[in-house]
Order: C-alpha cells, then structure tokens, then sequence
C-alpha cells in the first residue's frame, strides 16, 4: 500500500478532489500554504494499493494546470538578495509525494 501527498493549486482542488471520489479513491484534504509564494494550495493525503497509484497520478494530472505567477515584491521571498527573485514562477501542475505505508488499519 502507498500514501500518496498531492499538493494541488487551491483553483483545481474541487475538480482532483471529485475526479478522485468518483473513481471510488478516498482522500482526505488539508488547508496548507506555500512557503515561497505564502499562497494557500490543498494537500491531499490519499491511501491506495500499489496497483492503483499510476490511476491516482493519471486522475491529479487530468486535472491540475500549470500556472505562471507573479513572485510579489516583497523582501520576504529573498531578503539576501532581492534582486535575483524571479519575477514569475511556473506553479504546479502538482507536486506529489509516494510514501510505503508499513501498517493500514481502519478500526
Ligand atoms: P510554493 O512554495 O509557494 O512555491 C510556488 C512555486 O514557486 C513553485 O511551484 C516553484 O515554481 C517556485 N519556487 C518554490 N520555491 C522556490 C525557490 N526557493 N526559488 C525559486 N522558485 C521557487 P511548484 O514547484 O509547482 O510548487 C507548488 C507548491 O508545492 C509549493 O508552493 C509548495 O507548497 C509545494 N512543494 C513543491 N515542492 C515541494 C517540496 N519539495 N517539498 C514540499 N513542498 C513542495
């Protein structure tokens, strides 16, 4: 079994978050926050067999765009040295972690 960590773009969490329960996965969501841009994203925490992680990516994927964003002007993102900040990054599409699961157990 694997737990999978999706960071999904807040604008694309409902739609990852329906795809997904339709297709009978439960997940669960956490409110999180990105530490370069301090923008809100969501986390989905998502337990599957190994045999049904490449359709949970496939699910992600369909529904998490790549965005580009302005990196505000704010000393915060590069006290050091502000002027090598970039002026926009690429966001997303999602970024996901897949983790063992050693011991599953719903009581
Ligand atoms: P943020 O940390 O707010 O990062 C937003 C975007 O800013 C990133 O998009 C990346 O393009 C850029 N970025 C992040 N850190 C940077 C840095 N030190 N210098 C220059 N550019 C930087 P994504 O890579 O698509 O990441 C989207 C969100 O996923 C991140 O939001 C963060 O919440 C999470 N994330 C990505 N990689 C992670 C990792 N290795 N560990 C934990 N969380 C991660």
């Amino acid at each position: 079994m694997k737990l999978l960590l999706a960071i999904v773009n807040n604008d694309d969490a409902n739609y990852v978050n329906t795809g997904l329960s339709k297709s009978g996965f439960m997940v669960t969501k956490i409110a999180t926050t990105g530490g370069f841009l301090m923008n809100g994203n969501t986390t989905f925490l998502i337990g599957v067999q190994d045999e049904d992680v490449e359709k949970v990516f496939e699910i992600i994927s369909h529904f998490s765009k790549k965005r580009t964003v302005p990196v505000p002007a704010d000393p915060i993102y590069n006290p050091a040295s502000i002027s090598t900040t970039p002026a926009k990054v690429t966001v997303g599409g999602a970024t996901v972690f897949v983790l063992s699961v050693e011991r599953f157990e719903h009581i």
